[in-house]
C-alpha cells in the first residue's frame, strides 16, 4: 500500500478525529522522498503500523469537589509507540481533550522524541477536567484520583508521563505522590517533578528556551540574529513566558503575549521584571489586563497577536490557533520566522500559506522538543541518582536543539527540499524523525 492509499484509509476510518487525521497527513505528505528511497518500508507496512497506537487506555475519574459533590471525568493514555524507548509524553487537563486530540499529540510525540536522539517512545494522556476556577485542594484531589487509575499502566521503564496544558510541576508532584503511595516505588515515573525530590533543574524553562535556541539556529542559517527583532508570542503559559524570557536574553524584544481572553501588547517590550510579574499573575489565575495599570501597554479583548507588526512569531498556546487569515496577517505584518512553541498551532492552510510565502517555518516537533529532551535528562538523572547543574543542562539543551536544527536542515538538502537557502524544516524534521523510528521497526521484524 502506498502512502497516499494509507492516508485515505486513515481519513476514512478516523473521519471523526480531525486533529489526528491532520497530524498524520502532515507527516505523510512530506516523507514521500524517504519512502521512495526505502522500498522495505512499504513492504513492511511501516506507515500503516505507525498510525495505529499500540493501545489506548481509557478510564473514568471520580473525585469530590470542595462542596463534597461527586464529579466524574474521562481520562486517557495513548501509548503510541515504544520503538525507541518507554512511551513518553505529557498529560493535558483541558475541557477540549478527547481521543482525537490525544492521538494527534501522541503521534507527533513519536517523531519529536526521535528527533531529540534520546531513547524515548511516544505517548500522550490527559483528561477533559477543567482546572480553571478550581481550588488547590480540588486540583490535588483530581490529580490523586487521576493517578489512582493511571498508575497500573505506567512505570519508569514502561511509560513516563509529564506536563502539558493545565499540568505543571504542582500537578506532576501530586501525581507522583499518589504513584509512590500506591506502588512504594520512588523512581522516574513522571518528569517535571519538583526540584529537590527528583525533578531536573531547567525542566520548567526547557520548552520555551529550547524553541528560542532553535530559532537562533534558524536565524543563524540566514546570517541573521535576534538583535532588535520584535517577537509576537501567543499564550501566557509555561512555553510562552519562558520563550519570551530567552528572547530577551538573546537581544530580541517580545512585544505581545496572549491567553484565551485576548492579547496583551507592550510596544516597549517585555523585560525580566515584567515577565516575572506575568508568571506570578498567571500562577494566581489573575487576568493579564491588570498589567496595563502597572506597566502600560494595550489590551485587545478576544484577539490574537497576529494583527500586530513583528519579525518573529512563536505561537505557544494550542493546536489550530493560527488559521489562514492569521497567516496572511503575519506575512503582511512582516513576520519572517515562525517557530511553533505549541503542538500544531498552525492549521494545514496556514502552514501551506507561510511556506509558499517563504517564511522560515519550524514545526512543533522540532522547535518545541526541548521540553521532552530535558525530560529525558531527568529520567537519566533519576536512574543514576545524581543531579546536574542548571548550566550543564542548559549546555545539553543548546546542543540538542542545534542537532535537531542541523539534522532537519541536512535532510532538507539531501532530499532536495531546500530551495535557494530556504530550508524546509517541516520535511526535514519529519524525514529524520520518521527514519529513526522506521529503522527500529525494520530491525524488530513485525513485532511493534
Ligand atoms: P499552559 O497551560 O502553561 O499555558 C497554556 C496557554 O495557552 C495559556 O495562556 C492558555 O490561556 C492558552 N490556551 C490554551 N488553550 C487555549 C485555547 N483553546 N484558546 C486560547 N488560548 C489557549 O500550557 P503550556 O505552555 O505548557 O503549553 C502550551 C502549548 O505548548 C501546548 O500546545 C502544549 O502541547 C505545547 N508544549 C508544551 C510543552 C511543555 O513542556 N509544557 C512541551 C512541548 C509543547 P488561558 O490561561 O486563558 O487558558
Ligand atoms: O508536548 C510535549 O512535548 C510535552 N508536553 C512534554 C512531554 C514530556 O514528556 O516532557
Amino acid at each position: 500500500m502506498s502512502i497516499s492509499q494509507a492516508i485515505e484509509k486513515v481519513e476514512a476510518r478516523y473521519a471523526h478525529q480531525p486533529e489526528f487525521v491532520q497530524a498524520v497527513k502532515e507527516v505523510a505528505l512530506t516523507i514521500a522522498p524517504l519512502y521512495d528511497a526505502h522500498p522495505e518500508y512499504q513492504k513492511m507496512k511501516i506507515f500503516e503500523r505507525l498510525v495505529e497506537p499500540d493501545r489506548i487506555i481509557s478510564f473514568r475519574i471520580n473525585w469530590e469537589n470542595d462542596k463534597g459533590e461527586v464529579q466524574v471525568n474521562r481520562g486517557w493514555r495513548v501509548q503510541f509507540s515504544n520503538a525507541l524507548g518507554p512511551y513518553k509524553g505529557g498529560v493535558r487537563f483541558h475541557p477540549t481533550v478527547n481521543q482525537s486530540v490525544l492521538k494527534f499529540l501522541g503521534f507527533e510525540q513519536i517523531f519529536k522524541n526521535a528527533l531529540t536522539g534520546l531513547p524515548m517512545g511516544g505517548g500522550k494522556g490527559g483528561s477533559d477536567f477543567d482546572p480553571k476556577g478550581k481550588t488547590d485542594s480540588e486540583i490535588r484531589r483530581f490529580c490523586y484520583a487521576f493517578m489512582r487509575e493511571l498508575h497500573q499502566y505506567v512505570s519508569k521503564d514502561i511509560d513516563v508521563p509529564a506536563g502539558d496544558i493545565g499540568v505543571g510541576s504542582r500537578e506532576v508532584s501530586y501525581m507522583f505522590a499518589m504513584y509512590k503511595n500506591l506502588t512504594h516505588e520512588y523512581g522516574g515515573v513522571l518528569t517535571g517533578k519538583g526540584v529537590g525530590f527528583g525533578g531536573s533543574l531547567m525542566r520548567t524553562e526547557a520548552t520555551g528556551y529550547g524553541a528560542v535556541y532553535f530559532l537562533a539556529n534558524m536565524l543563524g542559517a540566514q546570517s541573521d540574529s535576534f538583535k532588535g527583532k520584535k517577537v509576537l508570542l501567543s499564550g501566557a503559559g509555561n512555553v510562552s513566558l519562558h520563550a519570551a524570557e530567552k528572547v530577551c536574553m538573546l537581544g530580541g524584544i517580545p512585544i505581545a503575549v496572549s491567553d484565551s481572553k485576548g492579547t496583551l501588547y507592550d510596544e516597549n517590550g517585555l523585560n525580566q521584571d515584567k515577565i516575572d510579574w506575568l508568571k506570578k499573575q498567571k500562577a494566581e489565575s489573575k487576568p493579564l489586563t491588570d498589567y496595563i495599570a502597572v506597566y502600560g501597554g494595550e489590551w485587545f479583548a478576544g484577539k490574537k497577536p497576529w494583527h500586530l507588526k513583528g519579525d518573529v512569531a512563536i505561537p505557544s498556546a494550542t493546536q489550530n490557533e493560527v488559521n489562514i487569515e492569521d497567516a496572511k496577517m503575519m506575512v503582511e505584518n512582516g513576520v519572517k520566522y515562525i517557530a511553533e512553541g505549541a503542538n500544531m498551532p498552525l492549521d494545514a492552510d496556514a502552514v501551506d500559506y507561510v511556506r509558499e510565502h517563504r517564511v522560515h517555518y519550524a514545526p512543533g516537533k522540532a522547535a518545541n522538543a526541548g521540553g521532552v529532551a530535558v525530560s529525558a535528562l531527568e529520567m537519566s538523572q533519576n536512574s543514576v541518582r545524581q543531579y546536574k547543574t542548571f548550566e550543564q543542562i542548559d549546555e545539553r539543551l543548546k546542543t540538542i536543539m542545534k542537532n535537531i536544527h542541523d539534522s532537519a536542515a541536512e535532510a532538507s538538502d539531501k532530499y532536495n527540499q531546500t530551495d535557494n537557502n530556504y530550508i524546509d524544516y517541516m520535511a526535514g524534521a519529519n524525514i529524520v524523525g520518521f527514519k529513526r523510528v522506521a529503522d527500529a521497526l525494520i530491525a524488530y521484524g513485525i513485532l511493534n
